[in-house]
């Protein structure tokens, strides 16, 4: 356990001191108190003097807040569409579900400048996000301006981490620019997220669903089939290796999938993997529900079978996965998101993405952890201080160390909640979880020493949430110490001409 020499704070009391919890990190287990100082925790300890203010946790968990390191916020789709949370309500949400960071996309269109959309969205960030932030970057148009200049003096400004998509056809890039991105990346220390599904098969398939007739929501799940995925993954992996270079597969669903990136891992692939609560808790059954409902569950890729929700997680028991996001993509289901044609919308025509922004942790905590599936230290890890290690903000975030931000949720382990929409505080007019039963929620929510939610009330300001300039990414940093200088794939990707 760490703990601080009383020298440093004898002169000056607690900000907070949170008391008698218990507390879980990633790797350990302790009862101890923890004490706050201009927003970092300053002391580790039993027995701590009062601070300014107390917080009593006795009998309750004392855990790093959740980092949600994959959701969409303020963002116009792969279709086009704005989703219908903006940094107020995607953040406030969050929140409430136990979480103190998010990383949403700024997300290049083709025809936009890296530079100008990264400063639209800080700004909408900043005057809105009530807890602190990070930002990926997606990129669909790969000139030299963005290539050359942009990507490269964002990774410097602490956005080191990049999208890339080989679906729709708005954002998707063909295997030659997949490979000028990573270069780039590897170059510059950021870590490339892929969206992995093969482009035509999708196609090919929904074009054949659509002649024949086949519209309705649960037509979205065979056009997206699950060896679609597995095929790009196994294709962006195999450009990866060639390069050396590291990369994250997000949104894992399809077990034949986990199979490919296991054995790539196993091949020493310098490979991490994302899977997200509609894998694990939904599967295609609900997405052929009557009419129009299933749209609720529609999302690329879609959530498969039982045994693919099996596959998922002994892949985040075993740590094939690493990573658990929400993968929050907001859209209501009326006219502006799921039914842009009421009952007659097609499943080609829905936006495609689920909310889960405040119920990743509360399901993972009653599935995972109540259930004895994971241990307390691995729903830490899973649920913050991995995602914390991946994206370059760790020790900062992710963690309860001396020195880190005081990031803390308390939880009740016994509190005994059914999910309804109405629960919820995201801007979304329906849940996916509906009526599922969780033991365990977050009852006090603290960012940086603030205490945001306590009590069930948001107790913070609009726009008191921080931009977090990402560091390098942990797989880039391991990456450069185990590969061989002199060898020419090196020189090809370290000097561009
Ligand atoms: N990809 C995502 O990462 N989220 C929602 C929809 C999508 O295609
Ligand atoms: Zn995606
Ligand atoms: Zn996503």
């Amino acid at each position: 356990m760490t703990t601080i020499n009383t020298q440093t704070h004898l002169n000056r009391a607690f900000d907070l001191v949170i008391r008698n919890g218990k507390v879980a990190t990633a790797t350990e287990t302790f009862e101890a108190d923890l004490g706050v100082i201009d927003g970092k925790i300053a002391a580790i300890a039993a027995g701590l003097p009062t601070g300014k203010r107390d917080i009593d946790a006795r009998g309750r968990w004392v855990l790093p807040g959740g980092v949600d390191s994959h959701c969409h916020v303020e963002q116009l789709s792969g279709m086009g569409l704005m989703c219908a949370d903006d940094f107020y309500s995607a953040t406030v949400s969050a929140a409430f579900g136990g979480n103190t960071t998010i990383m949403p996309f700024a997300a290049q269109h083709r025809g936009d400048s890296v530079r100008e959309v990264l400063e639209d969205y800080s700004a909408r960030a900043e005057e809105k996000a009530v807890i602190d932030y990070g930002f990926h970057v997606i990129v669909t148009n790969l000139d030299d301006q963005a290539l050359k200049i942009d990507l490269p003096q964002a990774i410097r400004q602490g956005v080191t981490s990049i999208k890339v998509f080989m679906t729709y056809e708005r954002m998707k890039l063909d295997d030659y620019q997949i490979l000028d991105v990573l270069a780039l990346a590897d170059r510059e220390g950021a870590l490339v997220m892929v969206h992995a599904e093969n482009n035509d098969v999708i196609r090919w398939l929904g074009d054949r669903l659509v002649e024949r007739g086949l519209n309705a929501p649960k037509y979205h799940a065979v056009a997206h089939s699950g060896l679609a995925e597995t095929e790009a993954t196994n294709r962006v992996v195999t450009l990866s290796r060639i390069l050396e270079t590291p990369i994250m597969i997000v949104h894992v669903s399809e077990a034949e999938t986990l199979d490919c990136i296991r054995q790539a891992q196993q091949k020493g692939a310098a490979l991490y993997a994302e899977t997200c609560p509609q894998y694990l808790f939904l599967t295609a059954a609900d997405i052929d529900k009557p009419g129009v409902e299933g749209a609720k569950f529609c999302c690329s890729p879609p959530p498969r079978d039982e045994r693919c929700q099996r596959a998922m997680w002994q892949g985040l028991i075993e740590g094939t996965l690493s990573l658990y996001s929400s993968d929050h993509a907001p859209y209501r289901w009326d006219e502006t998101g799921k039914l842009p044609k009421g009952e007659k919308t097609g499943f080609r025509e829905m936006a495609n993405g689920l909310p889960g922004i405040e119920v990743r942790m509360p399901l993972l905590f009653s599935e995972g952890y109540l259930k004895g599936r994971l241990t307390i230290n691995e729903f830490v890890a899973l649920t913050a201080t991995n995602h914390a290690r991946m994206y370059g903000l760790y020790p900062r975030k992710g963690s309860i160390a001396v020195g880190a931000d005081a990031d803390i949720v308390i939880w009740d382990e016994e509190r005994e909640i059914t999910i309804t929409n109405d629960l919820l505080h995201d801007n979304v007019d329906y849940t996916p979880y509906e009526g599922m039963k969780v033991t365990g929620w977050p009852d006090t929510v603290i960012n940086r020493g603030r205490v945001v939610i306590d009590n069930g009330e948001l107790k913070v300001t609009r726009g008191s949430g921080e931009f977090l300039p990402c560091g390098l990414p942990e797989p880039v940093a391991k990456a450069r110490a185990s590969r061989n200088p002199e060898a020419l794939i090196r020189k090809l990707v370290d000097t561009p001409l």
